[in-house]
């Protein structure tokens, strides 16, 4: 019998060995994705919508799955704590989630599991940091829409570990846009899961212009009342596009603040910051996917690539 030694890896097998992140997406969780799609967790039933931008995601999962991650790693707005940062450390969450607005839309129910070992070196990264930070243990506590929302627009089949952080509230409050603690996160996030040796997909679960209509009509999914809130909101979620389509993202460290104060962005959560310094404030484009309106929002799927 023959046997074969090989001295080296090949190529992608070394790629594969590597820990480290392999990309990033901005990828927004509005109910509105879930509810059209109607996967077979959701109760509500619907007749589509928001085509545009279900099929960017569908791209994205695509893309994912052939990368082979080991884990995705979320940071989520609607997970919000007001002292700190926590990691969701529950080895194997289920439920049932709710959108507190929108419960004719969203009835989830998730099942999947945690990737314990990356998500307890976070909070110790993040402590190493300087950060407050919590792991969070409690079996039961209701996973918030965001997170779902995100991690079930790029995996349905939710086959693939995932770690998932709060947002800590305190820029809502107290700043215009306090997004350094969110460069200092990201920064502790790339290091553990370096150390860790995972390599990880992160996920912003961010919407762009934030301000919705008060009114849903009759037949949600009715897309011929689908437009932006105005038009200065559909502008700015343009010229920031732009800066994503045509500058190195560290051109979004100015971009990202200036489009909060004209918008009322969701990326004021930290999530998008958090994605961008984590992934180092790579020196290349964002590939934008797809863009569209959700009740009157602004909503971007863009995927940010690493390069080593
Ligand atoms: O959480 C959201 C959102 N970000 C945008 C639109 C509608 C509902 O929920
Ligand atoms: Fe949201």
């Amino acid at each position: 019998m023959s046997r074969v030694f090989r001295l080296e890896p090949s190529a992608p097998e070394r790629d594969q060995a590597k820990g480290g992140i392999v990309a990033g997406y901005l990828s927004p969780h509005p109910p509105h994705l879930i509810y059209a799609d109607n996967p077979p967790q959701n109760e509500p039933r619907s007749t589509g919508g928001w085509e545009v931008l279900r099929w960017a995601y569908d791209e994205v999962r695509r893309r994912v799955r052939a990368m082979k991650p080991d884990v995705l790693v979320v940071h989520a707005p609607h997970w919000i704590t007001m002292v700190g940062h926590h990691v969701n450390c529950v080895p194997h969450p289920r439920g049932l989630s709710v959108e507190p607005i929108f419960p004719n839309l969203f009835r989830y129910h998730y099942d999947f599991r945690t990737d314990v070992e990356l998500a307890e070196a976070l909070v110790t990264s993040f402590e190493n940091h300087g950060l407050v930070a919590r792991a969070m243990r409690e079996e039961g506590v209701r996973v918030d829409y965001a997170t779902i929302g995100a991690l079930h627009m790029v995996n349905p089949k939710w086959d693939i570990p995932v770690v998932s952080i709060s947002a800590n509230n305190n820029p809502y409050f107290y700043a215009e846009a306090e997004l350094g603690q969110m460069e200092v996160l990201g920064r502790a996030t790339r290091k553990a899961i370096e150390q860790t040796g995972r390599r990880a997909v992160l996920l912003a679960s961010n919407s762009l212009s934030h301000l919705h209509f008060d009114r849903e009509t009759p037949v949600p999914e009715d897309m011929s009342h689908e437009h932006p809130y105005n038009n200065s909101q559909y502008r700015a979620d343009m010229a920031l596009l732009e800066t994503v389509r045509t500058k190195p993202s560290s051109a979004l460290k100015t971009a990202i603040p200036e489009h909060i104060a004209q918008t009322e962005a969701e990326t004021k959560s930290g999530s998008l910051t958090w994605l961008l310094s984590a992934l180092d404030w790579p020196a290349t484009t964002g590939d934008v996917l797809g863009y569209g309106t959700i009740i009157g929002t602004g909503n971007a799927v863009i995927e940010w690539r690493c390069h080593d």
